[in-house]
């Protein structure tokens, strides 16, 4: 190796799947496998930096179709030189998630798959040098990121499929009081301190008394946040803000009440005219630098949910923290279906960016059984997940268990997300998202 310089001899793409049980959202219903991809960069010495991203095969084939940029290129510039991926076509303000999922909008698939390369080139930097990922983005200021208990309303079912179906740790959850119980599981397995409610599923009436007995089962001290998923209309949305002010205070939010930023910013002038400032946050009407201005301008979000995966990387998401701050906003973090690759980078970009004050997302609670790393499941301490002291990103792949994953996803016809098939499938015949539903 030439010093400060490390070769890319190969990109390695493996498809996986994961169990995943029958969750609901407005967006409709989790099939019972999760997908994700797996991507290996190998050094010329042999030393392997790896990521996880979106699953199925427009992310792989994405990915793939880079091989000729990425193998024999420099470690150490590739994010640079990969850098038109981020800021070429798709940057524009069409590329909400309102109404495709998160993962399937062809209009952020550059800086999709730039996430990816750059992760993984991050961490065989890291493992090459011996320095965490969250040091090599400029230092942590943090060496713990605390992530949020992140409750969905539920089918019974574990995930899973035929003679692989999972248990079912949770159990059927569409009242009030199975949420309470959901949650309340799970803050005593993993100590989180946060909650975050996906709603849109339900009445609205239901999902407002949902978060009344959350607050009632674990007291002011712990912030509560709501996400519809753009369920609501304006009025709706303003009607839920009343009704939960008060369960909303103190470092709780209403994210993505309703769609677009011309919905949000109306919904945030009329409770701001009802004396209610309860910060609006999003995911949803916000999903990239081109949203910023015009949400900015209207005060439509409050709150900004950085994802690494889509908003172009770790230095997009440090940019993004940095812009946000300057503006007044704060900074929260988003998630999808992952395994521990996933949640180790997103903790390493949580720790290298100041301003990323709020406990994040995460679905990694609701995978189970699956893992693809060494070791098997991460542990959560009081809620939070420690920066290993080891270079790159602290894991490493377990290649019987991705062989394991790649077999599932092999034999399983699934090869996008599409939550509102599968709730045509297994729910109701007739479903179709309607936004706003209520
Ligand atoms: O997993 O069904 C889900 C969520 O609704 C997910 O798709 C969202 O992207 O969690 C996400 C969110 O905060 O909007
Ligand atoms: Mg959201």
């Amino acid at each position: 190796m030439v010093f400060g310089h490390m070769e890319i001899k190969d990109l390695r793409v493996h498809s996986i799947a994961i169990a995943d049980p029958p969750l609901r959202s407005s967006y409709g219903l989790h099939a019972p496998y999760a997908l994700r991809n797996i991507v290996e960069l190998e050094s010329e010495d042999g030393i392997v930096g790896v990521a996880e991203t979106y699953g199925g095969e427009c992310p792989a084939s994405a990915l793939r179709k880079l091989r000729g940029r990425v193998v024999g290129a420099d470690a150490y510039r590739l994010a640079g030189d990969l850098i038109d991926l981020v800021e070429g076509e798709g940057d524009g303000a069409e590329r909400s998630h309102t109404m495709r999922t998160p993962g399937e909008n062809p209009l952020d698939a550059g800086p999709r798959t730039y996430s990816a390369l750059e992760t993984a080139s991050l961490d065989l930097i890291g493992r090459s040098t011996g320095v965490p990922v969250c040091d090599l983005l400029g230092g942590r200021v943090r060496d713990a990121v605390p992530f949020s208990a992140y409750a969905f309303y539920k089918h019974a079912g574990g995930g899973g499929e035929g003679s692989d179906l999972r248990e079912d740790k949770y159990g059927e959850c569409l009242t009030p009081a199975s949420i309470v119980r959901q949650v309340r599981s799970m803050v005593d397995e993993f100590g989180f301190s946060d909650i975050k409610l996906k709603g849109g599923v339900l009445d609205p009436e239901i999902e407002v008394e949902t978060i009344r007995r959350l607050r009632q089962e674990f007291g002011p001290g712990m912030p509560l946040r709501i996400d519809p998923n753009s369920a609501w209309s304006v009025e709706t949305s303003v009607g839920v803000g009343e009704s939960l002010y008060k369960e909303l205070e103190g470092g709780g939010y209403l994210e993505d009440p309703v769609s677009g930023i011309a919905g949000m910013a109306r919904t945030r002038r009329e409770l701001l005219r009802r004396g209610i400032d309860t910060p609006l946050a999003s995911n949803v009407a916000v999903t990239s630098f081109a949203h910023l201005p015009e949400s900015i301008a209207e005060d439509a979000v409050q709150v900004v949910l950085c994802d690494h995966h889509f908003w172009g990387g770790m230095r997009q998401v440090q940019h993004l923290g940095k812009l946000c701050q300057t503006f007044g906003l704060s900074l929260s973090m988003h998630s999808n279906s992952h395994l521990g690759i996933s949640l180790m980078a997103m903790a390493h970009v949580a720790a290298a960016t100041k301003n990323l004050t709020y406990a994040c997302d995460t679905h990694y609670p609701w995978q189970t059984s699956d893992e693809v790393i060494e070791g098997g499941r991460l542990s959560f301490d009081n809620g939070s997940l420690r920066i290993p002291d080891k270079g790159g990103l602290g894991v490493a792949l377990d290649y019987d268990q991705l062989a394991r994953l790649k077999q599932r996803y092999e034999a399983i016809p699934y090869r996008r997300r599409d939550d509102e098939l599968e709730m045509r499938k297994h729910i109701d015949r007739t479903w179709r998202r309607i936004l706003p539903r209520w």
